[in-house]
């Protein structure tokens, strides 16, 4: 019978358990913990700080300039921009809500040297709002100020999309870009046991396990967060805008739902939901259209996971967020669901973008990177769902509008 390889998650949550068992085992050694395994988890970290200035301001002006499409296909294209948009705010906004309203991090205070944090002054939201915009296109790339690397990203690719033929050669060397981004994004991934490893020795060397009980509550909520916005948002929105019973949109999207949700990977996903959504009765030229731009750039779960993340990171180390930071959360997890992609711990790497945009230390990444995984498969199988959602309003909204009765939902559920 042919072995069964382990596979990157498995090692992930191997190097999970053994951090755990070595960081009980030194809590007497703390300072050792610090001197000898946690520079390899700053190593990790700093990777990832390396990578996700480059990922973010490739990926979004590759996400704007793939929005070009949208004139193929007219207003259906703007309405499917619409959706997106505003379905990630939603969601963003109900992590928030619950994450605030649970106390997600709450009862647990970090110490001690492994996770150093100095507290930032919290902008007041004059001040976030014009720090939004940058004096210089190339100081923000290297100082790391996502919001603003993220509006040059949004006015490039928008300038690259207006010089139509002259922008050609600009585009097509940010999106050979992206394609590299991502290449060294998986490798730093491949690196994650190695990660969470040296990250979780110290915290748990120095804090004790009890720091890992707010991480099982941290699952527990934004696993509420991920099951309420399918059903309360998707079941809404194909109810009343694609007329399928609740019921039936899911049942037909169940097969896509749970390939996302078992691989961790939208892109893994992609051929099911274009099948699923044409078993629910979307037209097949508006889901392939919608569905690879929403595995691209539309990721409703991942935004929900950084919205609680940094209310439970912020918890965890005892800064409270005030309204104009969470306002900036939205944002960021928004513009950073177009820069995501659609592959496993992408979301992980996004979060770094969220937690600098609002002063947060990315060594909170440390905390979560561990359960990581766990996370990432329901956050999937939101973004999937969320699309074949999206496919589903949008193909029925245009046969009305083209005065073509969409099949009814019985045909369309057979
Ligand atoms: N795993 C990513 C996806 O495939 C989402 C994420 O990492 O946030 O959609």
């Amino acid at each position: 019978m042919k072995k069964k390889r382990l596979s990157l998650p498995h090692f992930i949550l191997i190097s999970m358990i053994l951090g755990i068992i070595v960081g009980i085992l030194m809590q007497k050694h703390a300072d050792i913990a610090n001197t000898y395994i946690k520079p390899f988890g700053t190593i990790f970290l700093n990777l990832i700080k390396m990578i996700v200035v480059p990922v973010v301001l490739s990926s979004i002006i590759s996400g704007v300039i793939s929005m070009q499409d949208i004139k193929k296909v007219g207003k259906a294209g703007v309405k499917t921009i619409v959706f997106f948009m505003a379905t990630t705010v939603f969601a963003v906004t109900l992590g928030l809500i619950f994450a605030n309203l649970l106390n997600v991090g709450s009862g647990y205070q970090l110490s001690g040297e492994s996770l150093t944090y100095e507290a930032v002054e919290a902008p007041s939201m004059g001040e976030t709002f014009m720090n939004v915009f940058p004096s210089n296109a190339f100081e923000p790339l290297a100082s790391a100020d996502m919001l603003q690397v993220i509006v040059i990203a949004l006015f490039f690719g928008a300038g690259i999309l207006m010089a139509g033929e002259k922008g050609k050669t600009f585009g097509d060397f940010v999106d050979s870009a992206t394609e590299v981004c991502m290449k060294v994004m998986e490798v730093i991934i491949r690196l994650s046991p190695i990660g969470v490893f040296a990250l979780l020795v110290p915290v748990i060397a120095e804090n004790g396990p009890d720091v890992l009980l707010p991480l099982l509550r941290l699952i527990l909520v934004c696993y509420f967060v991920y099951v309420l916005h399918m059903v309360l948002t998707y079941s809404t929105l194909t109810k009343f805008f694609a007329k399928i019973p609740i019921l039936r949109f899911f049942k037909i999207a169940m097969p896509a739902t749970v390939m996302a949700f078992s691989t961790s990977s939208s892109m893994g996903a992609l051929p099911m939901a274009l099948d699923c959504s044409e078993k629910m009765g979307s037209r097949r030229d508006i889901s392939s259209f919608v569905i690879p731009l929403g595995t691209t750039i539309n990721m409703d779960g991942t935004a929900i996971y950084q919205g609680v993340c940094a209310i439970f990171i912020a918890q965890i180390f005892g800064q409270d967020l005030n309204l104009a930071q969470q306002i900036t959360v939205v944002a960021t997890a928004v513009l950073s669901s177009i820069g995501t992609a659609g592959v496993p711990g992408s979301g992980m790497i996004m979060l770094s973008m969220v937690l600098q945009s609002v002063g947060l230390p990315l060594e909170g990444i440390a905390l979560v990177a561990g359960i990581d995984r766990i996370l990432d498969m329901g956050r999937t199988a939101v973004n999937t769902t969320g699309n074949m959602a999206c496919a589903a309003c949008i193909s029925f909204m245009e046969d009305r509008k083209e005065g073509k009765l969409p099949p009814s939902s019985k045909q369309a559920a057979q």
